[in-house]
């Protein structure tokens, strides 16, 4: 066995096909759009492109409601472009992630189009059927079996007045989950990612893995969640499921069984997979149980708690300022908590989330570079493994329209309805929505300053943000001071520097409310680089300490790191800015500002 798995050194880069590139001109982006982007994500030098979903779908939530694992959607090519796919990256020493949606499948899935024929059909229980709430007629409001809040709005349960039973989806009406409990249905999905791995996919994205273990009663009974008092009028005949739906108590039966399964054997080549599990509300303690190597469940977990810190009282629709020691404090918990077992994923965005810089940082044409650059910088240097989003490296910003005409985005639509319809006005409700709508991460990349920004020949299925004549990769590459060449060094120095994939954690000045400050150190104690010394025989590396300070405000920022003045006489690795301004142990920062340190 390696004494690290190859993926620990990696960086990800995650590739939302519907808005990446366009190759046809339909105005959605597709497979082959991706193969002429490959010299591109080279040159950026990350080791793994993570593809969204390209499987057969009806595109309910952009392919996140899959109608046939084993085939490719027209929309975005062949199943013989995305073997191209495969042979182009691993002809440059990069691996292609899947994103595995197997929480639910699509309504359309010859899965469920059996299941719902009716209740005796073999494939009935490869969901959840349940009938009204005793004493109600099915179909009208309350008869729900429970009454749990759909994360796209409404109940979770759809009506099927043909078989007399409502059926479960977290999410759209579109999306039934699948039934877990049901041993049938587990070898399918094993069976089906056996079938992605010999074909050479080298690892999986796992999405909302998590809720695939419902708290599902012997008498096949679920429970009603609490209902919020605080909820807007729409919402408030509903309760939060989660307790019930996610970190179910099957869970870990069910990840070390997909391992056995699937994972262990590794690739055809004999190389370790990279596994990812997507899980909304883990906690600290489950991620470090299913990421602990000892327990061979999953490698990381993307969790959403930094994700959560700025949410205000109405959840992720009510966005406020992030309190920056928030911020350091939950990072740091999970730089601690995974320390010794277990392993982080690092991320900022995704295609579910608003851009960072627009989020967190400044994104005025005064700090957006640097802003960019730093949140780049805080979030590369810790240990884990890091994930860029499409057009993260470039810095590009939310779209924030004000109209709910321009969004596409199912949950944005069904949110906006929903409260609308509960009285709420178009303007708080839009108020909300600007900042957070998920459509913020999907507007289509931004490769140049010609018309829809590179993007398509075609009319984009969402809509460019105008930003795209300065924010662009072309402007980006040919500009040795752009966020997307501080983003290639951030990878770099993952790669050329064992510190940056191995050294222990420590924050600094944990309540200063601007500046983001921590260590990163190895000793010739460290146990794992005691045992890669035994194992390799090569003289144990010296003892390091690497220096991440950075600003994370628009005002200038100066901090005294005592202890630290060798450090910050050190070789500097990396900034945002000319000149070092460092007098012994006192630190002068301009807005958002960073260096890394090596001595
Ligand atoms: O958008 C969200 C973050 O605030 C969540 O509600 C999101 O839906 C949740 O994180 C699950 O996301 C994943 O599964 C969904 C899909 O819509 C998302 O795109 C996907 O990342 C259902 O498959």
């Amino acid at each position: 066995t390696p004494a690290r798995e190859w993926w620990r050194t990696a960086v990800v880069y995650q590739v939302y096909p519907r808005s990446f590139a366009d190759s046809d001109g339909d105005g959605v982006g597709d497979l082959r759009g991706v193969l002429g982007k490959l010299d591109y994500l080279e040159r950026l030098g990350v080791d793994v492109v993570w593809l969204s979903p390209i499987y057969v779908s009806p595109q309910d939530d952009n392919g996140y409601d899959i109608a046939d694992y084993q085939a490719i959607d027209p929309t975005f090519g062949t199943m013989a472009d995305l073997d191209e796919l495969i042979a182009g990256l691993h002809a440059r020493g990069m691996r292609l992630v899947m994103d595995l949606v197997v929480n639910h499948t699509s309504d359309e899935h010859a899965w469920f189009a059996e299941s719902r024929t009716g209740k005796d059909s073999p494939k009935r229980d490869w969901y959840w059927w349940r009938p009204p709430r005793p004493g109600r007629t099915g179909g009208e409001p309350g008869a729900e079996p429970t009454n749990w809040h759909s994360f796209f709005s409404g109940s979770t349960w759809e009506w099927d007045a043909a078989s007399g039973e409502y059926y479960l989806h977290l999410f759209s009406r579109k999306q039934p989950d699948l039934n877990w409990e049901n041993p049938e249905v587990r070898e399918a999905v094993y069976k089906m990612m056996r079938w992605w791995v010999a074909r050479g996919v080298d690892g999986f994205r796992m999405d909302v893995i998590n809720l695939i273990s419902k708290d599902v009663g012997e008498d096949g009974s679920l429970p009603d969640g609490a209902v919020d008092p605080g909820l807007p009028a729409g919402g408030s005949r509903f309760g939060d499921g989660a307790p019930y739906y996610a970190n179910g108590p099957r869970l870990q039966e069910f990840l070390a069984e997909m391992n056995r399964e699937v994972l262990a054997a590794g690739t055809p080549d004999g190389e370790v997979l990279i596994t990812v599990g997507e899980m909304p509300g883990v906690t600290l303690e489950l991620a470090r149980d299913v990421t602990d190597p000892a327990h061979r469940q999953l490698d990381m977990v993307f969790t959403f708690e930094h994700m959560g810190l700025d949410h205000g009282a109405g959840g992720k629709w009510s966005l406020q300022p992030l309190h920056l020691p928030d911020l350091k404090a939950n990072l740091a918990a999970w730089q601690e908590g995974l320390a010794d077992a277990g392993w982080n994923s690092l991320y900022w965005n995704n295609h579910d989330q608003p851009r960072i810089v627009s989020r967190w940082g400044d994104d005025s044409a005064e700090h957006r570079v640097t802003s960019a650059k730093t949140l780049g910088t805080v979030l590369h240097m810790l240990r884990g493994t890091p994930y860029v989003y499409q057009g993260e490296e470039i810095g590009m910003t939310n779209v924030g329209w004000a109209e709910i005409e321009d969004y596409r985005d199912i949950e944005t639509l069904n949110y906006y309805r929903e409260s609308v319809s509960g009285g709420a006005s178009d303007g708080e409700v839009m108020a909300g929505i600007g900042p957070v709508s998920r459509d913020n991460a999907r507007t289509p990349m931004q490769w140049d300053n010609s018309a829809n920004a590179g993007f398509t020949t075609g009319t984009p299925w969402l809509a460019v943000n105008p930003s795209y004549v300065t924010i662009n990769t072309a402007a980006a590459v040919a500009d040795p001071d752009s966020v997307f060449h501080h983003y290639r060094r951030l990878v770099e120095l993952r790669h050329t520097h064992d510190i940056v994939v191995d050294g222990r954690f420590e924050l600094l000045l944990p309540d200063h409310e601007q500046v983001f400050a921590y260590t990163r150190t190895t000793s010739t104690s460290d146990t794992r680089v005691a045992r890669e010394t035994e194992e390799t025989g090569r003289a144990p590396a010296a003892a390091q300490t690497l220096l991440v300070v950075a600003n994370f405000s628009s005002e200038p920022a100066e901090v005294a790191l005592p202890g630290l003045a060798d450090v910050l006489a050190g070789e500097v690795l990396l900034t945002t800015h000319d000149g070092a301004p460092v007098d012994g142990e006192q630190v002068r920062l301009a807005p958002w500002e960073s260096r890394v340190y090596l001595a």
